[in-house]
């Protein structure tokens, strides 16, 4: 397609944002996370982006495809985006998520999503037309239903890290993101506040963290408080099977993500089976199915309902294409998410408006950097727990260059970029070390 503007250049700009004391079976995030932005132009004048997951790697994989990006035509991104998916699986050596090593995070992780994005914003803008238009069969709907992804959250006056305080605000979720956040009370309090800020109607609760008999007595007070939520668990494979199966079963869970996992020489997609059998309760994954030859032996094996196919995983058209083939078969997609900026949620928001089926509500971290963290002058907003899919061409945002560079200049400050969830963990358990069949704070 050499009649489409041609590339004339790419960068590749590490950023980071602000982040509470979330807790998870990897330990306490940090005061910061980071995140690697494409941003490409072409010779027509228009400006694409796309964010992806931050460290090291990652970037240094985006630099490494710049020869391959500039110079092409914009209508090439097909071409473009197979060649750096086929390089990447090449080298890839992945052995999924299945128990949670966050150094193993970068080989999931598909860096070409940010500018398979990128280009995707360019070609709508082109086309005048939004990225949901080109991908799969299009678009598929107008709102995109979000679910409210709540946390424990320790407390951050127990460090002398950076965290941010926003107890002052009059926003009553601000008010209490940045505090501490232990029992059911407060887990109903977070989901009260999400409703009343954002609407949300459905819930997911981040465990791994506390007992399970503990976290499930949250879900409980969640049900209670919002009879008609859809609530889930994710305890990120922690739970051994049969405790699993004890703590769900006859639960208020409307479905259980990643519930139990690899145990006992079987593997994580043997023991959702099991879990599955035994408790009559859907599952989903982001852990046991996060690519084709993993998601083939879950199928084969039936221990998944619902794939939350990140696009930084799947790329955008990956994500797309699975949740094409999950809607023949009468299994649901969704996304999974990590902390990451407004330009992420973009991309989820035109992948969702392009998915196939009946798909379960979006996770998404950005409620934890919402009003603080935006890199875009028209972020999306959630309203009545939805975001309304605009016709905007291309991505429908448009990047704050000043905003990119502060955040970039925060980077820069940092001393290390990738995810490291023990040293923040290390102020509440001495010595504290990551185990994946430990909850966090139980030792
Ligand atoms: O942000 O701590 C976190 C989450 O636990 C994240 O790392 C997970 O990847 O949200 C994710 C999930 O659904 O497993
Ligand atoms: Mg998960």
């Amino acid at each position: 397609m050499t009649n489409t503007p041609i590339v004339t250049d790419m960068k590749v700009i590490p950023v980071a944002g602000y982040d509470s004391l979330l807790l998870s079976l990897s330990g306490a995030h940090a005061p910061f996370y980071t995140r690697n932005l494409v941003i490409l132009k072409d010779n027509s004048g228009n400006t694409g982006v796309g964010e992806v997951h931050g460290g090291v790697a990652i970037k240094e994989s985006l630099e490494a495809a710049i020869p391959f990006v500039v110079g092409k035509p914009i209508g090439d991104y097909r071409k473009i985006i197979s060649t750096l998916f086929d390089a990447h699986n090449r080298i890839a050596n992945s052995e999924s998520l299945q128990n949670l090593d966050l150094s193993k995070l970068k080989d999931i992780v598909h860096g070409e999503t940010a500018i398979e994005a990128a280009l995707l914003d360019l070609m709508g803008k082109f086309l005048n037309c939004p990225v949901c238009d080109l991908l799969g069969d299009g678009r598929q709907r107008d709102d995109i239903t979000i679910l409210g992804y709540l946390f424990y959250i320790e407390d951050k006056n127990k460090t002398d890290l950076p965290y941010i305080d926003e107890s002052d605000s009059k926003n009553p979720w601000y008010q209490i993101r940045r505090n501490r956040s232990m029992t059911p009370d407060a887990i109903v309090r977070e989901a009260q506040a999400l409703y009343d800020v954002y609407g949300f109607e459905h819930f997911k609760l981040k465990g791994g963290v506390l007992r399970g008999e503990e976290e499930m007595e949250a879900i409980e007070a969640v049900k209670s408080a919002f009879p008609n939520a859809r609530v889930n668990i994710d305890p990120n494979g922690a739970w051994k099977v049969a405790d699993a199966i004890k703590l769900c079963k006859g639960s208020s869970l409307t479905y259980a993500e990643d519930p139990c996992g690899t145990e006992s020489g079987f593997s994580g997609r043997e023991t959702m089976a099991d879990f599955k059998e035994a408790t009559g309760i859907p599952t989903a994954t982001n852990m046991i199915a996060t690519d084709w030859r993993q998601l083939k032996h879950a199928i084969i094996e039936k221990s998944v309902d619902i794939v939350l196919a990140d696009p930084h995983f799947w790329g955008m058209s990956g994500s797309v294409r699975c949740s094409q083939i999950l809607s023949d078969w009468n299994l649901t997609w969704g996304s999974h998410s990590n902390n990451h900026f407004d330009i992420t949620l973009a991309q989820y928001v035109q992948c969702a408006a392009a998915a196939k089926g009946d798909i379960t509500a979006l996770d998404t971290h950005w409620i934890w950097q919402e009003g603080h963290d935006e890199l875009t002058n028209n972020p999306h907003k959630i309203v009545n727990g939805k975001i309304h899919v605009s016709d905007e061409p291309g991505l429908g945002i448009e990047i704050n260059m000043d905003k990119v560079m502060k955040a970039n200049e925060l980077y820069n400050k940092l001393t290390y970029w990738d995810r490291n969830d023990s040293i923040s963990m290390q102020y509440f358990i001495k010595d504290w070390k990551f185990d994946s069949k430990k909850p966090s704070m139980v030792r």
